[in-house]
């Protein structure tokens, strides 16, 4: 979708990045669904509003520990048509380092663990396995790709040399902070945080220096930006069910879908039960996380 009444920034696979004026951006949440590093061609109604509203209660539950850049979700300047699903965000400079916690290894930390016993240059015990819980959180940074590229893992020492070692230790000391409150959080309702993403900034003083305290960016703590786990049949061992995304998985993977991945076709549209399905676990993450009701929230 694109915005008249605004400039165009950047696009990531589901979000969009808008210029309001020279302080202010409008960060806008599709309905936009991936899935195996593709875009599928079904969106899934609400997601972009639930993911917003998620967002929103992570920013304000943590806004002791960060401050945040989001200046408003109700405001004139919203367009009508992305109401819910958009956040005007303060303009930040932005640090070019993928902050990334993790109290459980999968993923990418999984695979570089297996290659070298370490993630991001952590040096990790031995024997740990497939979805395993760390003994404490770490901090497993990566450098951001271009779009269609996965972000790749970099060792704190190299974080260091791109951004100097008072704001790599800020940097690495805030993630984990975050982390630690936000699984805690998660943990009482059910829910584990296996691993979670965050962007920093730091804002312009008037003369358009930047500078002041490392501002939270981006989009905090939803599915698409972090690894959310039903506590209720965790084993180690074995992979975890996506907490979101699982019926989408099951459907792709399975012979009626039809799809062969490795044939490099795009996509099939999904079957309106699987659908409503994943709309329903996105709603439930939102409620559950939140304690809100998603019929409170805007639009
Ligand atoms: C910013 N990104 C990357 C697609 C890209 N507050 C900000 N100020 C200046 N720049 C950015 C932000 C933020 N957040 C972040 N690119 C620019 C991530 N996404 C954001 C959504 O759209």
């Amino acid at each position: 979708m694109e915005l008249s009444e605004y400039r165009h920034l950047a696009s990531g696979k589901v979000r969009d990045l808008y210029e309001v004026d020279d302080e202010l951006l409008l960060m806008v949440a599709s309905d936009r669904i991936s899935a195996f590093d593709h875009i599928l061609p079904t969106p899934i109604p609400d997601k972009g509003r639930i993911l917003t509203a998620m967002s929103m209660f992570w920013f304000e539950l943590l806004a002791d520990v960060v401050p945040h850049h989001v200046a408003a979700y109700e405001d004139s300047r919203i367009p009508s048509e992305v109401t819910g699903r958009a956040l005007l965000v303060r303009r930040l400079s932005m640090v070019q380092i993928e902050c990334v916690a993790r109290g459980y290894l999968t993923g990418s930390g999984l695979l570089d663990y297996q290659r070298t016993g370490a993630v991001c240059g952590v040096e990790l015990p031995p024997g740990l396995v497939e979805s395993s819980a760390l003994d404490h959180p770490i901090f497993t940074p990566a450098a951001k790709a271009a779009l269609g590229s996965h972000d790749e893992n970099i060792t704190f020492a190299t974080v260091r040399e791109t951004v100097g070692d008072e704001l790599a230790e800020r940097l690495r000391e805030t993630t984990l902070a975050i982390y630690r409150v936000a699984s805690e959080h998660a943990a009482g309702r059910g829910i584990i945080l296996a691993d979670t993403k965050f962007e920093f900034g730091f804002g312009f003083a008037r003369d358009g220096v930047p500078g002041g305290p490392l501002v939270l960016g981006d989009e905090v703590l939803t599915p698409d930006s972090s690894r959310f786990w039903p506590a209720d049949g965790y084993q180690a061992g074995q992979v975890q069910p996506s907490y979101d995304k699982q019926f989408v998985r099951n459907w792709l993977t399975s012979a009626d879908s039809g799809w062969d991945r490795a044939a490099d076709q795009p996509p099939p549209s999904l079957p309106p039960d699987v659908v409503e399905a994943t709309r329903d676990r996105y709603l439930q993450a939102y409620e559950k996380l939140s304690g809100a009701s998603f019929a409170d929230w805007i639009g």
